[in-house]
C-alpha cells in the first residue's frame, strides 16, 4: 500500500520510520542530505513547517549510488538526483546527465519502468524564447529519454516547476511492472506541442496508472489551464482553476482504468496573493481531498496555478 500524506512532524522523525519511502520537506534548500529525504527547494505557501510523506507497507532500504540517492521496497524505487548551482549554469547538459544517471540506476536495480517524475528548477522562466531555462531542461530530458530508448508512448507522468533558490532536483518513482500511460483528449499531447513552445517538446504523459501488490493507483501529472496546446484564461485565477480541474476530472473519467479516487492534491501557486483564493476555491469543491500548497513558478509564464494528483 502506497500512501501520500502531509505532516508537520520533524523530517527526522518521519525518516526514522521503516515504512517511509520518501520525505519531501517543503523548505527553501535544494540539496542532498541523506537517502530518503528530498529537500526540493519548494516552500510551503504560508511558511508552515510541512513535509510530504510517501509511505509504503513494506520495509524500505535506502542508499546512494554515485550521485543518485535511492530508497526502495520489493516493487518500487524512488531515486533523487540534485544539480548544484554551477550545474544549473548549463541546465541542458546537466539535466541530460542527471536523467541518464537515474535511468541507468533504474536499469541496474531492475525497476525499468519510470512512471512518475518531479522536477524542481531555479529560474524556470528565465531567458527569452528557446533560451528559456525550462525549454533547455526539456531538451536535456528528451535527449536522455531518447538515448535510453524510451519512446513517447512510454513517457512517464511528471511535474516541472520553478523554485526560488539555488540548485535543482529531479526525483522519480519506478516499478518493475509496466505502468499504463494516458493522454488528455482535450489537450495536445505534451510531446507533440508545436514548435512555438520550444525546440524539444516536454516529455511526459498526462496520467499514469499502475497496480502494486493488488492495489491500484493513478498519478496525474501537473495539470494547468491549457486546452489544445494553448494557455486559456490568462490573468484569471478562478477561471484557470476551473479549466485545470476540468482537465483533472476528464482524466479521472477517461484515464482511470481502476476507478481510483482523488486522494491528494499538490498545488503550485505562482503569486503569494493567490494562495488564499486558491485554498478557498479547492476547499469548497474538494473538501475531502488532502492538499498541500506551495509557492512555485509554473513553466509557462501565463499560468497562475498548477495541480497534480495522487489517486487510489
Ligand atoms: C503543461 O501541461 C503544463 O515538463 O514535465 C505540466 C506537467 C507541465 C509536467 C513537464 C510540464 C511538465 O504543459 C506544464
Amino acid at each position: 500500500m502506497l500512501s501520500h500524506t502531509f505532516s508537520s512532524s520533524s523530517t527526522f522523525e518521519l525518516l526514522s520510520r521503516k515504512d517511509t519511502l520518501a520525505v519531501i520537506p517543503l523548505v527553501k534548500n535544494c540539496e542532498p542530505f541523506e537517502a530518503g529525504v528530498i529537500p526540493a527547494g519548494l516552500e510551503e505557501a504560508s511558511s508552515q513547517q510541512m513535509n510530504e510523506v510517501w509511505t509504503v507497507s513494506d520495509s524500505v532500504s535506502r542508499g546512494k549510488t554515485g550521485k543518485c540517492y535511492w530508497s526502495k521496497t520489493s516493487d518500487l524505487i524512488c531515486v533523487a538526483y540534485w544539480l548544484s548551482k554551477d550545474d544549473c549554469g548549463n541546465i541542458e547538459d546537466s539535466t541530460q546527465r542527471g536523467y541518464e544517471a537515474m535511468l541507468a540506476l533504474l536499469e541496474k536495480e531492475g525497476f525499468i519502468y519510470p512512471f512518475r517524475f518531479w522536477n524542481y528548477l531555479p529560474g524556470i522562466n528565465v531567458g527569452q524564447g528557446d533560451e528559456e531555462l525550462y525549454k533547455k531542461f526539456c531538451t536535456g530530458r528528451l535527449n536522455a529519454f531518447e538515448k535510453s530508448g524510451l519512446t513517447p508512448d512510454n513517457f512517464p507522468s511528471a511535474s516541472a516547476l520553478g523554485h526560488h533558490t539555488e540548485g535543482a532536483v529531479f526525483y522519480v518513482f519506478a516499478s518493475a511492472i509496466k505502468p499504463l500511460h494516458f493522454n488528455n483528449h482535450h489537450q495536445v499531447n505534451a510531446y507533440e506541442y508545436p514548435r512555438q513552445y520550444g525546440i524539444s517538446s516536454p516529455s511526459f504523459a498526462r496520467a499514469t496508472a499502475l497496480t502494486l501488490q493488488r492495489a491500484p493507483y493513478l498519478f496525474i501529472s501537473g495539470t494547468a489551464s491549457i486546452i489544445g496546446h494553448e494557455t486559456v484564461e490568462a490573468g484569471n485565477l478562478e477561471r484557470q482553476l476551473e479549466v485545470t480541474l476540468n482537465n483533472i476530472e476528464h482524466l479521472m473519467a477517461n484515464a482511470n482504468p481502476d476507478n481510483c479516487s482523488l486522494s491528494t492534491f499538490k498545488v503550485y501557486v505562482r503569486y503569494p496573493e493567490h494562495i488564499q483564493r486558491t485554498k478557498d476555491w479547492l476547499m469548497q469543491r474538494y473538501p475531502h481531498v488532502g492538499a498541500v500548497f506551495t509557492l512555485a513558478d509554473i513553466c509557462r509564464s501565463d499560468l497562475l496555478v498548477e495541480i497534480e494528483c495522487f489517486c487510489r
